[in-house]
């Protein structure tokens, strides 16, 4: 799969995100919010796997701009050839789960497994086997009156599985979902960053490069477009 961006310049690091987590949690709708700055009800459930690419400058002195590579894997299902691939590829993975369905939170640990089953596959198979991804425990929803899942079960099972924690967020009201972004970039960057920076990662200075409605477009007419929208300024799409 190309990388569907031409943009970035030769300094801007690339790293690989990828959602996983059961049908219906809300990974597209958070990748949406987060790259798109807004939440639709609807979405046409994604074929495939998919990504978005985004650049960031974190707010931190002399923070250098990255480039986030973020993937829906869509409707693959746990230990598939192409979803081990791009697992074994990526810098950083968030485990998403509904905190109004504890079932979607159980199911965190098949999802964990086959994590850790496709990380083993690849680097047996890799003469120089990739450093593991960084783990995130992200619960989406918290907009919703129904939680199932409190913040103390929720920090335990970030305890158990060493993940990362601190991710209730809200693909609806957009609650922590520039922070969640913000913070695996710093983490992936070695950048540190005040609390109060996260706080504020709404105000981290962002541009859409790549989105998979675009390179549709792109693969029946090889042509650059440049796009002009608000928010999406500067845009290449190859
Ligand atoms: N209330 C609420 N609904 C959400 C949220 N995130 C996603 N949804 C809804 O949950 C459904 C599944 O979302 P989607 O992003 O397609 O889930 P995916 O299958 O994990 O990609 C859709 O109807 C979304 O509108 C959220 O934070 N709050
Ligand atoms: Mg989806």
């Amino acid at each position: 799969m190309d990388s569907g961006s031409s943009c970035s310049e030769e300094d801007t690091h690339t790293f690989k995100i990828i959602l996983l987590g059961n049908g219906a949690v809300g990974k597209t709708s958070l990748i949406r919010y987060y790259c798109e700055s807004g939440f639709a009800q609807n979405y046409k459930q994604t074929i495939g796997l998919d990504f978005y690419s985004k650049k960031i400058t974190l707010p931190a002195a002399n923070a250098p701009e990255v480039s986030l590579q973020i993937w829906d894997i869509g409707g693959q299902q746990i230990g598939g050839t192409m979803l081990n691939n791009y697992i074994y590829g990526s810098d950083a993975v968030c485990l998403v789960y509904d905190v109004t369905n504890v079932s979607t939170f159980k199911d965190l640990e098949d999802w964990k497994a086959a994590v850790e089953a496709a990380l083993a596959e690849g680097a047996s198979a890799d003469d120089k086997p990739r450093k593991a991804p960084l783990m995130y425990l992200v619960g989406n929803k918290v907009d919703l009156p129904n939680r199932q899942v409190s913040d103390s079960l929720h920090d335990r099972i970030a305890q158990q599985y060493e993940t990362r924690t601190g991710f209730i967020v809200s693909a609806r009201s957009g609650e922590k979902v520039n922070a969640i972004f913000t913070k695996i970039a710093a983490d992936l960057t070695g950048t540190e960053l005040k609390k109060n920076d996260l706080d504020m990662a709404d105000r981290v200075t962002a541009k859409v490069i790549s989105a998979p409605e675009e390179r549709v477009e792109a693969t029946r007419a090889p042509v650059v477009l440049t796009k002009n929208k608000k928010k999406k300024d500067d845009c290449v799409v190859m």
